[in-house]
């Protein structure tokens, strides 16, 4: 089998992750594409010139013309702006849009039949501008942002129950904003109810909502709390590591169970939008949404999220995208 071809288009803090994570993998032949002049050119000479470190033959190549990217089998995008303290992901929308915009015409036309994984943030708006733009089939359009907040949601279940994470599952449902769905009352270890777990260490329903609520609260915000710190940019390593592991899906066709940002054909009650939700990731993309049960409450939280993501689209619509 001869080796995939993974374009990253954006060769910045998580461009660069992606790259070096995608060639000590060795998942394929990466191409990454920059506006920035040289930069995508130093970069992956300096993760291929690593390679006996890290043991890897894959070729890891830089360029400044879109020509490069031919013939790619997965492209991830993380082309844009990222936030800066006290910003938003929204507040992003006019300059990011107005890249994306530039990068699905560059990637239309020199790699059509690629399988896209789009980053960039506000993410459900570029993805779907993406998918506007260069008119791909859906399943081969999909957003990066549930892998990252389910991880976050997971880290802190784990933190507060002082085990480890590999036996938490915890998913986030909806846009990837501040309205979010942390889904409760499906957290669990290895099966074990994390609300029953938090009661039996409070002996209080009371103490244990409350400490649910601060880590729902804390992954919710965790995007923020990062760019608070860092103050030059936001996550970079956590967003490379979870676009990776929706690559590895899609190459080896394992058929992942992700969080992922899919169009919605009227599961879960949502048609004609982009939204975080379960899919089955394989080697043509979101091959299908895995849908289940939600009460009440949580399908209002998940009807609240896609609103949200329905109005940041109209507004990216009223600014001409
Ligand atoms: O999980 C998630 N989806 C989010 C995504 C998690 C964290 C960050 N999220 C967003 O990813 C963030 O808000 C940004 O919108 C993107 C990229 O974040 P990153 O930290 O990598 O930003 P950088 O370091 O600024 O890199 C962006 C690169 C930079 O090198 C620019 O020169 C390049 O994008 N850029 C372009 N590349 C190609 N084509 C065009 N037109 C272009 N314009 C800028």
């Amino acid at each position: 089998m001869s080796r995939k071809k993974i374009a990253l288009i954006g060769g910045g803090q998580i461009g660069g992750v992606l790259a070096q994570l995608i060639a000590q993998k060795q998942l394929g032949d990466v191409v990454m594409f920059d506006v920035v002049e040289d930069m995508p050119q130093g970069k992956t000479l300096d993760i291929a010139e690593a390679s006996r470190i890290d043991g890897f033959d894959v070729k890891v190549t830089g360029t400044n013309d879109y020509k490069d990217i031919a013939g790619s089998d997965i492209i991830i995008i993380t082309a844009g702006l990222p936030r800066k303290p006290g910003m938003s992901r929204d507040d992003l929308l006019t300059t990011n849009a107005k890249i994306m915009k530039a990068v699905a015409e560059g990637v239309k036309a020199n790699a059509p039949n690629a399988i896209v994984i789009i980053i960039s943030n506000p993410l459900d708006a570029m993805v779907t501008l993406f998918k506007k733009v260069t008119g791909f089939p859906s399943s081969r359009v999909f957003g990066q942002a549930g892998i990252l907040d389910s991880s976050r949601f997971s880290t802190f279940i784990a933190w507060e129950l002082g085990i480890s994470v590999k036996d938490v599952n915890a998913m986030v449902l909806g846009g990837h904003g501040d309205t979010m769905v942390p889904i409760i009352r499906y957290a669990n270890v290895n099966g074990i109810p994390v609300m029953e777990q938090l009661e039996r260490k409070y002996g209080d329903k009371t103490k244990a909502n409350e400490v649910m609520n601060a880590m729902v609260s804390r992954t919710k915000m965790a995007g923020g709390e990062v760019v608070k710190l860092l103050k030059t940019g936001s996550a970079f390593y956590s967003p490379a590591a979870a676009a990776v592991t929706m690559a590895k899906s899609v190459i080896y066709d394992e058929k992942r169970v992700l969080p992922v940002c899919a169009f919605l054909n009227g599961e879960f009650g949502v048609n004609g939008y982009y939204l975080g939700v379960p899919a089955v990731v394989g080697a043509t993309g979101v091959e299908k949404v895995v849908e289940f049960s939600l009460n009440e409450e949580e399908q209002g939280l998940l009807d609240n999220s896609k609103n949200a993501v329905k109005k940041l689209i109209g507004d990216m619509e009223r600014l001409g995208f």
